[in-house]
Protein backbone atom coordinates (compact mmCIF):
# COMPACT_ATOMS: atom_id res chain seq x y z
CA UNK A 1 0.00 0.00 0.00
CA UNK A 2 2.48 2.05 0.95
CA UNK A 3 4.28 2.89 -2.72
CA UNK A 4 1.30 4.85 -4.09
CA UNK A 5 2.34 7.32 -6.99
CA UNK A 6 0.05 10.31 -7.39
CA UNK A 7 -1.36 11.93 -10.24
CA UNK A 8 -2.56 15.26 -8.85
CA UNK A 9 -5.62 16.33 -11.65
CA UNK A 10 -6.29 20.07 -10.29
CA UNK A 11 -5.10 21.27 -13.62
CA UNK A 12 -7.37 19.20 -15.65
CA UNK A 13 -10.41 17.00 -13.59
CA UNK A 14 -10.29 20.18 -11.06
CA UNK A 15 -10.63 22.46 -14.23
CA UNK A 16 -14.01 20.54 -14.60
CA UNK A 17 -15.04 22.35 -11.69
CA UNK A 18 -18.17 24.30 -11.58
CA UNK A 19 -16.18 27.41 -10.62
CA UNK A 20 -12.98 26.57 -11.90
CA UNK A 21 -11.63 28.97 -14.16
CA UNK A 22 -7.31 29.40 -14.17
CA UNK A 23 -5.68 31.74 -16.87
CA UNK A 24 -1.73 30.70 -17.18
CA UNK A 25 -0.20 32.09 -14.73
CA UNK A 26 -2.40 30.48 -11.80
CA UNK A 27 -1.88 27.52 -13.32
CA UNK A 28 1.70 28.19 -13.30
CA UNK A 29 1.24 29.05 -9.68
CA UNK A 30 -0.71 25.78 -8.69
CA UNK A 31 1.75 23.86 -10.74
CA UNK A 32 4.69 25.09 -8.44
CA UNK A 33 2.85 24.89 -5.21
CA UNK A 34 1.59 20.88 -6.07
CA UNK A 35 5.27 20.35 -7.07
CA UNK A 36 6.76 21.65 -3.93
CA UNK A 37 4.96 18.94 -2.06
CA UNK A 38 5.93 16.53 -4.35
CA UNK A 39 3.29 14.85 -6.13
CA UNK A 40 4.62 12.35 -8.91
CA UNK A 41 2.66 13.52 -11.69
CA UNK A 42 0.84 16.56 -12.47
CA UNK A 43 -2.29 15.96 -15.10
CA UNK A 44 -3.54 19.13 -17.14
CA UNK A 45 -5.97 19.66 -19.64
CA UNK A 46 -6.31 18.15 -23.36
CA UNK A 47 -4.46 20.67 -25.34
CA UNK A 48 -7.20 19.76 -27.80
CA UNK A 49 -9.99 21.43 -24.95
CA UNK A 50 -8.60 24.77 -26.63
CA UNK A 51 -5.73 26.99 -28.00
CA UNK A 52 -4.65 28.45 -24.64
CA UNK A 53 -4.70 24.84 -23.03
CA UNK A 54 -2.07 23.43 -26.10
CA UNK A 55 -0.19 26.82 -25.15
CA UNK A 56 -0.70 26.03 -20.86
CA UNK A 57 0.80 22.48 -21.63
CA UNK A 58 3.50 23.83 -23.59
CA UNK A 59 4.45 26.51 -20.61
CA UNK A 60 4.14 24.09 -17.70
CA UNK A 61 5.93 21.38 -19.39
CA UNK A 62 9.02 23.90 -19.42
CA UNK A 63 9.08 25.03 -16.18
CA UNK A 64 10.98 22.41 -15.50
CA UNK A 65 8.92 20.69 -12.56
CA UNK A 66 10.62 17.71 -10.89
CA UNK A 67 6.76 16.07 -11.07
CA UNK A 68 5.94 14.39 -14.61
CA UNK A 69 3.72 16.19 -16.74
CA UNK A 70 0.86 14.37 -17.95
CA UNK A 71 -1.96 15.63 -20.77
CA UNK A 72 -4.91 13.92 -20.79
CA UNK A 73 -7.07 12.70 -24.14
CA UNK A 74 -9.18 11.14 -25.59
CA UNK A 75 -8.35 8.06 -27.71
CA UNK A 76 -7.75 9.63 -30.39
CA UNK A 77 -4.74 10.04 -32.91
CA UNK A 78 -5.06 13.54 -33.74
CA UNK A 79 -5.49 14.59 -29.88
CA UNK A 80 -2.29 11.83 -29.14
CA UNK A 81 -0.40 14.14 -32.25
CA UNK A 82 -1.60 17.56 -30.92
CA UNK A 83 -0.49 16.50 -27.14
CA UNK A 84 3.01 14.93 -28.42
CA UNK A 85 3.82 18.28 -29.74
CA UNK A 86 3.30 20.53 -26.70
CA UNK A 87 6.37 18.61 -24.84
CA UNK A 88 4.45 16.84 -22.00
CA UNK A 89 6.18 13.91 -20.59
CA UNK A 90 3.07 11.29 -21.11
CA UNK A 91 -0.28 11.09 -21.96
CA UNK A 92 -3.47 9.61 -20.03
CA UNK A 93 -5.73 8.06 -22.89
CA UNK A 94 -9.24 7.87 -22.17
CA UNK A 95 -12.35 6.01 -23.56
CA UNK A 96 -15.92 5.56 -22.67
CA UNK A 97 -16.67 1.70 -22.32
CA UNK A 98 -20.38 1.98 -20.20
CA UNK A 99 -23.11 0.32 -22.28
CA UNK A 100 -24.08 4.48 -21.10
CA UNK A 101 -21.15 5.70 -23.09
CA UNK A 102 -21.37 3.61 -25.79
CA UNK A 103 -24.63 4.36 -26.41
CA UNK A 104 -24.96 7.67 -25.78
CA UNK A 105 -22.01 9.77 -26.29
CA UNK A 106 -19.53 8.15 -28.62
CA UNK A 107 -21.58 5.13 -30.13
CA UNK A 108 -18.42 2.82 -30.68
CA UNK A 109 -17.97 -1.04 -29.67
CA UNK A 110 -15.85 -2.86 -28.09
CA UNK A 111 -13.82 -4.49 -31.32
CA UNK A 112 -13.48 -0.24 -32.14
CA UNK A 113 -13.01 0.92 -29.08
CA UNK A 114 -9.25 -2.10 -28.60
CA UNK A 115 -8.56 -1.60 -32.39
CA UNK A 116 -8.18 2.89 -31.41
CA UNK A 117 -6.97 1.98 -28.05
CA UNK A 118 -3.93 -0.19 -29.79
CA UNK A 119 -3.50 2.16 -32.56
CA UNK A 120 -3.25 5.14 -30.45
CA UNK A 121 -1.04 3.29 -26.95
CA UNK A 122 1.66 2.14 -29.35
CA UNK A 123 1.82 5.14 -31.43
CA UNK A 124 2.36 7.40 -28.38
CA UNK A 125 4.79 4.78 -27.36
CA UNK A 126 6.69 5.24 -30.43
CA UNK A 127 7.29 8.36 -30.26
CA UNK A 128 8.98 7.34 -26.49
CA UNK A 129 6.13 9.19 -23.85
CA UNK A 130 4.89 7.26 -21.17
CA UNK A 131 1.16 6.06 -21.73
CA UNK A 132 -1.98 5.32 -19.40
CA UNK A 133 -5.04 3.91 -21.21
CA UNK A 134 -8.09 4.27 -19.18
CA UNK A 135 -11.97 3.24 -19.40
CA UNK A 136 -14.04 5.96 -18.29
CA UNK A 137 -17.86 4.64 -16.16
CA UNK A 138 -15.39 1.66 -15.21
CA UNK A 139 -17.49 0.07 -12.50
CA UNK A 140 -20.67 0.14 -14.73
CA UNK A 141 -18.16 -1.72 -18.00
CA UNK A 142 -19.24 -5.34 -18.75
CA UNK A 143 -15.94 -6.95 -16.93
CA UNK A 144 -15.08 -9.04 -19.59
CA UNK A 145 -15.11 -6.20 -21.94
CA UNK A 146 -12.75 -4.09 -19.65
CA UNK A 147 -10.09 -7.36 -18.91
CA UNK A 148 -9.60 -8.12 -22.43
CA UNK A 149 -8.99 -4.42 -23.65
CA UNK A 150 -6.76 -3.68 -20.68
CA UNK A 151 -5.20 -7.04 -21.54
CA UNK A 152 -4.97 -5.98 -25.12
CA UNK A 153 -2.74 -2.92 -24.34
CA UNK A 154 -0.91 -4.35 -21.50
CA UNK A 155 0.72 -6.43 -24.46
CA UNK A 156 1.73 -3.67 -26.05
CA UNK A 157 3.42 -2.42 -23.74
CA UNK A 158 1.24 0.09 -21.71
CA UNK A 159 2.44 1.92 -18.91
CA UNK A 160 -0.15 2.13 -16.88
CA UNK A 161 -3.50 1.17 -17.48
CA UNK A 162 -6.82 2.92 -15.60
CA UNK A 163 -9.54 2.06 -13.44
CA UNK A 164 -12.15 5.40 -13.54
CA UNK A 165 -15.59 5.67 -10.88
CA UNK A 166 -16.70 8.42 -13.35
CA UNK A 167 -20.27 8.61 -11.73
CA UNK A 168 -18.62 7.76 -8.01
CA UNK A 169 -21.17 4.82 -7.52
CA UNK A 170 -18.22 2.30 -6.48
CA UNK A 171 -18.02 1.40 -2.55
CA UNK A 172 -14.45 -0.22 -1.16
CA UNK A 173 -15.31 -3.78 -1.36
CA UNK A 174 -16.46 -3.07 -5.06
CA UNK A 175 -13.30 -1.44 -5.92
CA UNK A 176 -10.97 -3.99 -3.80
CA UNK A 177 -12.86 -6.78 -6.22
CA UNK A 178 -11.92 -5.39 -9.61
CA UNK A 179 -8.17 -3.66 -9.24
CA UNK A 180 -7.61 -7.80 -7.90
CA UNK A 181 -8.92 -9.34 -10.38
CA UNK A 182 -6.84 -6.40 -12.99
CA UNK A 183 -3.89 -7.41 -10.99
CA UNK A 184 -4.01 -11.25 -11.75
CA UNK A 185 -4.36 -10.08 -15.94
CA UNK A 186 -2.15 -7.47 -16.61
CA UNK A 187 1.63 -6.79 -15.47
CA UNK A 188 1.66 -2.54 -15.77
CA UNK A 189 0.61 -0.93 -13.26
CA UNK A 190 -2.78 0.65 -12.32
CA UNK A 191 -4.01 3.91 -12.05
CA UNK A 192 -7.52 4.65 -10.65
CA UNK A 193 -9.91 7.63 -10.35
CA UNK A 194 -12.43 7.99 -7.93
CA UNK A 195 -15.44 10.32 -8.04
CA UNK A 196 -16.94 11.37 -4.37
CA UNK A 197 -20.83 11.19 -5.10
CA UNK A 198 -21.42 9.21 -2.31
CA UNK A 199 -18.40 9.99 0.07
CA UNK A 200 -15.96 6.71 -0.72
CA UNK A 201 -13.23 8.66 -3.19
CA UNK A 202 -10.67 8.29 -0.31
CA UNK A 203 -11.97 5.17 0.91
CA UNK A 204 -12.06 3.94 -2.84
CA UNK A 205 -8.61 5.25 -3.30
CA UNK A 206 -7.38 3.12 -0.11
CA UNK A 207 -8.93 0.24 -1.12
CA UNK A 208 -7.64 0.17 -4.60
CA UNK A 209 -4.06 0.58 -3.31
CA UNK A 210 -4.22 -2.19 -1.16
CA UNK A 211 -5.39 -4.73 -4.11
CA UNK A 212 -2.85 -3.78 -5.74
CA UNK A 213 -3.10 -0.22 -7.71
CA UNK A 214 -0.11 1.91 -7.69
CA UNK A 215 -1.51 5.87 -9.07
CA UNK A 216 -4.52 7.67 -7.56
CA UNK A 217 -5.75 10.39 -9.14
CA UNK A 218 -5.94 13.70 -6.75
CA UNK A 219 -7.33 17.04 -6.64
CA UNK A 220 -6.53 19.97 -4.26
CA UNK A 221 -10.05 20.18 -1.82
CA UNK A 222 -11.29 17.53 -4.55
CA UNK A 223 -12.34 20.00 -6.76
CA UNK A 224 -13.82 18.56 -10.32
CA UNK A 225 -17.09 17.86 -11.78
CA UNK A 226 -20.06 17.78 -9.68
CA UNK A 227 -18.87 17.46 -6.55
CA UNK A 228 -15.00 16.20 -7.40
CA UNK A 229 -13.12 13.41 -6.75
CA UNK A 230 -10.30 11.88 -3.94
CA UNK A 231 -8.74 15.01 -2.57
CA UNK A 232 -4.97 15.11 -1.82
CA UNK A 233 -5.16 16.19 1.16
CA UNK A 234 -7.40 13.81 2.43
CA UNK A 235 -5.58 10.75 0.72
CA UNK A 236 -2.24 11.83 2.34
CA UNK A 237 -4.12 11.84 5.72
CA UNK A 238 -5.43 8.62 4.60
CA UNK A 239 -1.78 7.69 3.78
CA UNK A 240 0.28 8.95 6.38
CA UNK A 241 -1.89 7.24 8.76
CA UNK A 242 -0.95 3.90 6.96
CA UNK A 243 2.88 4.58 6.74
CA UNK A 244 3.86 7.90 8.56
CA UNK A 245 6.88 7.65 8.04
CA UNK A 246 7.20 7.29 3.92
CA UNK A 247 4.47 9.88 3.88
CA UNK A 248 6.20 12.50 6.06
CA UNK A 249 9.73 11.67 4.03
CA UNK A 250 8.39 11.57 0.42
CA UNK A 251 5.79 14.47 0.49
CA UNK A 252 5.80 17.94 2.21
CA UNK A 253 2.62 17.73 4.34
CA UNK A 254 3.44 21.55 5.32
CA UNK A 255 2.74 22.96 2.21
CA UNK A 256 -1.08 20.92 2.03
CA UNK A 257 -1.94 24.00 3.54
CA UNK A 258 -0.47 26.74 1.17
CA UNK A 259 -2.16 24.90 -2.09
CA UNK A 260 -5.25 24.63 -0.85
CA UNK A 261 -5.59 28.21 0.15
CA UNK A 262 -4.47 28.85 -3.41
CA UNK A 263 -6.96 26.77 -5.39
CA UNK A 264 -9.68 27.81 -2.79
CA UNK A 265 -9.56 31.78 -3.37
CA UNK A 266 -9.14 30.94 -7.66
CA UNK A 267 -11.99 29.00 -7.66
CA UNK A 268 -13.90 31.47 -5.10
CA UNK A 269 -15.03 28.88 -2.08
CA UNK A 270 -13.58 28.50 1.42
CA UNK A 271 -12.07 24.99 2.91
CA UNK A 272 -14.54 23.76 4.95
CA UNK A 273 -14.91 23.73 8.39
CA UNK A 274 -14.43 19.57 8.57
CA UNK A 275 -11.75 19.97 5.84
CA UNK A 276 -9.06 17.00 6.33
CA UNK A 277 -6.09 18.13 7.71
CA UNK A 278 -6.36 21.80 7.16
CA UNK A 279 -10.06 22.32 8.07
CA UNK A 280 -11.06 25.43 11.25
CA UNK A 281 -11.48 22.36 13.39
CA UNK A 282 -9.25 19.73 12.29
CA UNK A 283 -7.40 20.13 15.25
CA UNK A 284 -9.93 21.73 18.14
CA UNK A 285 -10.53 19.69 20.62
CA UNK A 286 -13.65 20.61 23.25
CA UNK A 287 -14.89 17.82 25.37
CA UNK A 288 -13.14 18.36 29.10
CA UNK A 289 -12.43 14.30 29.34
CA UNK A 290 -10.99 14.65 25.63
CA UNK A 291 -9.06 17.89 26.89
CA UNK A 292 -7.70 16.08 29.54
CA UNK A 293 -6.02 13.71 27.75
CA UNK A 294 -4.82 15.56 25.34
CA UNK A 295 -2.95 17.93 27.14
CA UNK A 296 -2.00 14.41 28.69
CA UNK A 297 -0.66 13.28 25.58
CA UNK A 298 -1.85 14.10 22.47
CA UNK A 299 -1.97 10.65 20.20
CA UNK A 300 -5.31 9.89 22.71
CA UNK A 301 -7.34 11.81 20.77
CA UNK A 302 -4.88 12.84 17.25
CA UNK A 303 -4.69 10.15 15.30
CA UNK A 304 -2.88 12.72 12.75
CA UNK A 305 -0.09 15.23 14.77
CA UNK A 306 -0.82 18.47 13.59
CA UNK A 307 2.63 19.56 13.45
CA UNK A 308 3.49 17.51 10.75
CA UNK A 309 1.29 19.22 8.86
CA UNK A 310 2.61 22.88 10.02
CA UNK A 311 -0.36 23.08 11.67
CA UNK A 312 -1.60 23.62 15.60
CA UNK A 313 -3.98 21.90 17.72
CA UNK A 314 -6.53 24.49 19.90
CA UNK A 315 -8.13 22.81 23.07
CA UNK A 316 -11.35 25.02 23.47
CA UNK A 317 -12.19 26.07 27.33
CA UNK A 318 -14.99 28.19 27.05
CA UNK A 319 -17.98 25.87 26.88
CA UNK A 320 -20.59 24.46 29.36
CA UNK A 321 -19.03 20.52 28.37
CA UNK A 322 -15.00 21.89 29.58
CA UNK A 323 -13.46 20.35 32.39
CA UNK A 324 -10.89 22.07 34.93
CA UNK A 325 -7.71 20.08 33.70
CA UNK A 326 -7.78 22.30 30.52
CA UNK A 327 -9.25 25.52 32.40
CA UNK A 328 -5.56 24.77 34.11
CA UNK A 329 -3.89 24.35 31.46
CA UNK A 330 -4.79 28.13 29.87
CA UNK A 331 -3.88 29.23 33.44
CA UNK A 332 -0.35 27.80 33.20
CA UNK A 333 -0.27 29.34 30.09
CA UNK A 334 -1.20 32.85 31.56
CA UNK A 335 0.86 32.62 33.98
CA UNK A 336 -1.25 33.05 37.01
CA UNK A 337 -1.06 32.24 40.52
CA UNK A 338 -3.92 29.65 40.75
CA UNK A 339 -4.08 26.56 42.74
CA UNK A 340 -6.71 23.58 41.87
CA UNK A 341 -8.94 24.03 44.50
CA UNK A 342 -9.24 27.58 43.16
CA UNK A 343 -9.17 25.67 38.87
CA UNK A 344 -12.30 23.67 39.92
CA UNK A 345 -14.04 26.59 41.46
CA UNK A 346 -13.43 29.22 38.66
CA UNK A 347 -14.23 26.39 35.93
CA UNK A 348 -17.53 26.01 38.06
CA UNK A 349 -18.26 29.63 36.92
CA UNK A 350 -17.35 29.24 33.19
CA UNK A 351 -20.04 26.12 32.81
CA UNK A 352 -22.38 28.54 34.91
CA UNK A 353 -21.81 31.35 32.59
CA UNK A 354 -21.58 28.90 29.43
CA UNK A 355 -24.96 27.47 29.87
CA UNK A 356 -26.25 30.53 28.93
CA UNK A 357 -24.60 31.35 26.27
CA UNK A 358 -20.80 30.52 24.55
CA UNK A 359 -17.66 32.27 25.89
CA UNK A 360 -14.91 33.41 23.68
CA UNK A 361 -11.24 32.48 24.73
CA UNK A 362 -11.05 36.36 25.97
CA UNK A 363 -13.87 35.60 28.26
CA UNK A 364 -12.46 32.91 29.84
CA UNK A 365 -9.04 34.67 30.17
CA UNK A 366 -10.50 37.47 31.74
CA UNK A 367 -12.52 35.61 33.95
CA UNK A 368 -9.16 33.99 34.88
CA UNK A 369 -7.44 37.02 35.51
CA UNK A 370 -10.25 38.96 37.48
CA UNK A 371 -10.13 35.84 39.58
CA UNK A 372 -6.81 36.33 40.45
CA UNK A 373 -6.94 39.96 41.02
CA UNK A 374 -8.86 39.08 43.52
CA UNK A 375 -7.49 36.74 45.28
CA UNK A 376 -3.98 38.90 45.55
CA UNK A 377 -6.24 41.88 46.73
CA UNK A 378 -7.98 39.54 49.16
CA UNK A 379 -4.17 38.58 50.62
CA UNK A 380 -3.18 42.29 50.83
C1 LIG B 1 -14.62 12.57 -17.27
C2 LIG B 1 -13.37 11.77 -17.47
C3 LIG B 1 -12.74 11.24 -16.22
C4 LIG B 1 -11.50 10.51 -16.69
C5 LIG B 1 -10.77 9.76 -15.65
C6 LIG B 1 -9.46 9.19 -16.09
C7 LIG B 1 -13.69 10.30 -15.48
O1 LIG B 1 -15.67 11.98 -17.19
O2 LIG B 1 -14.51 13.80 -17.20
O3 LIG B 1 -9.02 9.47 -17.19
O4 LIG B 1 -8.86 8.47 -15.29
O5 LIG B 1 -14.05 10.58 -14.34
O6 LIG B 1 -14.05 9.29 -16.07
O7 LIG B 1 -12.40 12.30 -15.35
CU1 LIG C 1 -13.21 12.30 -13.43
Amino acid sequence: VSKFKIIESTLREGEQFANAFFDTAKKIEIAKALDEIGVDYLELTSPAASEQSRQDCIAISKLGLKAKILTHIRCHMDDAKMAIDTGVNGLDVVIGTSSFLREFSHGKDMDYITEKAIEVVSYIKSQGLEVRFSTEDSFRSDLVDLLSVYKAVDKIGVNRVGIADTVGCANPRQVYDLVRTLRSVVSCDIECHFHDDTGCAIANAYAALEAGATHIDTSVLGIGERNGITPLGGLLARMYTADKEYVKNKYNLHKIRDVENIVADAVEVTVPFNNYITGYTAFTHKAGIHAKAILNNPSTYEILKPEDFGMTRYVSIGHRLTGWNAVKNRVEQLNLDINDDEVKVVTAKIKELADIRPLSLDDVDTLLRRFHEAKADGGH
